[in-house]
């Protein structure tokens, strides 16, 4: 079978991810590299053992390459999206799609026009769990949705000396905590239940007025600590954390909140869905549980197990019970199926995975969210 050969861009937390999911999927190649320059992209290129480096623009020139991966900070999404589609090439970008919606339209109507094959790693779609979730929500397990009760919380960014390019809104956007990682949460929400947001009311905070940045760049989740003279104190304006109430067009309630700066939660995800028949609660750092909630007979717990599954859910699983998987595998099962409609050469008319649909849909929430908590009021989407 022909190889598919990828680029990766950036180097950072992600794109590194990106590189071992390929890695475990036959018939695909990393065999290029891009990185803010060519200095930088030849040392990460031979520390991950890529045999090309290339600048950006030098990559798109490469015929031989099939597909890029956008793995850059947000402001950069949407001209390499539109460059990479441009330029003939099939596009993973990472969320945020784009940091203004109408970059999204734009890519959006550029990747049909283009037909093109176009995800975004909304990639916490791709536990089982959470397929399982959704496949039986549409089989009648959960009846219907009464109320969601979710949140994502970290600390990578608790302390005043933790600093990242995500606190800069040129290169995050005008949200930093509800744009990273309360777009993974809205978009599972909306996934899981099926449901479509129509009112958000949203409240931020800010817990450090002003942090202390280090003079030398350091990588996501490092956390390294450097001297009093390292840093220099900038004022921040983007959101540690979020409350957002919301309302779907079922009629039904429910609410989310993001925090960056909850001492001991590392990268949790939970969310609790309560409907007419069961109540389901399930947590990203516990992946291959589910809590299944009854009121005329006992509780539930359903581990990961294939045979316990749903045809659909099941396909994500790729080793049997009690073997975990976990955030690594993620990004595996939603390559294999973005890559199985790259090999046909085209988008699929219903595509599994996440789109760039999927993508502006996310902006389009958060822009809302901004929009109510600016506001202080109820927004329609
Ligand atoms: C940082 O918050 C981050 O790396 C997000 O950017 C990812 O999308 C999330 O999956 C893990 O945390």
């Amino acid at each position: 079978m022909k190889k598919i050969k990828a680029a990766i861009v950036g180097t950072g937390f992600i794109g590194p991810a990106h590189l071992e999911a390929l890695r475990r999927i036959p018939y695909v190649e990393v065999t290029a590299l891009c990185e803010v320059n060519m200095e930088l992209a030849r040392a990460k290129a031979d520390i991950l053992g890529i045999p090309n480096a290339y600048t950006f623009e030098e990559m798109l020139q490469q015929k031989d390459i099939d597909v890029v991966h956008i793995c850059t900070p947000n402001f950069l999404h949407y001209s390499q999206s539109k460059a990479a589609l441009e330029a003939g090439k099939h596009v993973v970008c990472e969320k945020p799609l784009a940091t203004k919606i109408e970059e999204a339209e734009e890519l959006v109507a550029l990747a049909k026009e283009t037909g093109l094959v176009n995800a975004v790693h909304f990639n916490l779609r791709y536990y089982p769990m959470v397929r399982q979730m959704k496949t039986m929500r549409e089989n009648g397990d959960l009846g219907e949705v009464y109320s969601i009760m979710g949140s994502y919380l970290q600390d990578w960014l608790f302390l005043k000396t933790d600093y990242n390019w995500r606190l800069e809104p040129d290169k995050s956007g005008d949200s930093r905590a509800i744009a990273d990682i309360g777009s993974h949460l809205l978009d599972l929400t909306e996934y899981v239940t099926g449901l479509k947001v129509t009112e958000v009311m949203a409240d931020f905070s800010t817990v450090h007025k002003t942090r202390l940045k280090p003079l030398k760049a350091i990588e996501t989740y490092s956390g390294k600590m450097l001297q009093e003279s390292d840093y220099e104190e900038v004022p921040i304006n983007t959101e540690d954390h979020a409350t957002v109430m919301l309302r779907f067009d079922n009629g039904n309630k429910g609410s989310v909140t993001v925090s960056q700066v909850n001492a001991g939660r590392k990268n949790r995800l939970n969310i609790e869905i309560a409907g007419s028949k069961s109540n389901y609660e399930w947590c990203s750092e516990k992946p291959n549980e589910l809590w299944i909630g009854k009121r005329e007979s006992a509780n539930q717990h359903l581990m990961k197990d294939p045979s316990l599954f749903t045809p659909e859910a099941a396909g994500l699983i790729s080793f049997p019970g009690g073997h975990n998987e976990g955030f690594p595998d993620t990004s595996k099962q939603m390559f294999k199926e973005v890559y199985a409609a790259i090999r046909e050469g085209k988008q699929p008319d219903e595509p599994s995975f996440p789109t760039f649909e999927d993508g502006h849909r996310e902006l389009l929430i958060c822009e809302r969210i901004i929009e109510s908590h600016r506001k202080q009021s109820w927004v329609k989407i």
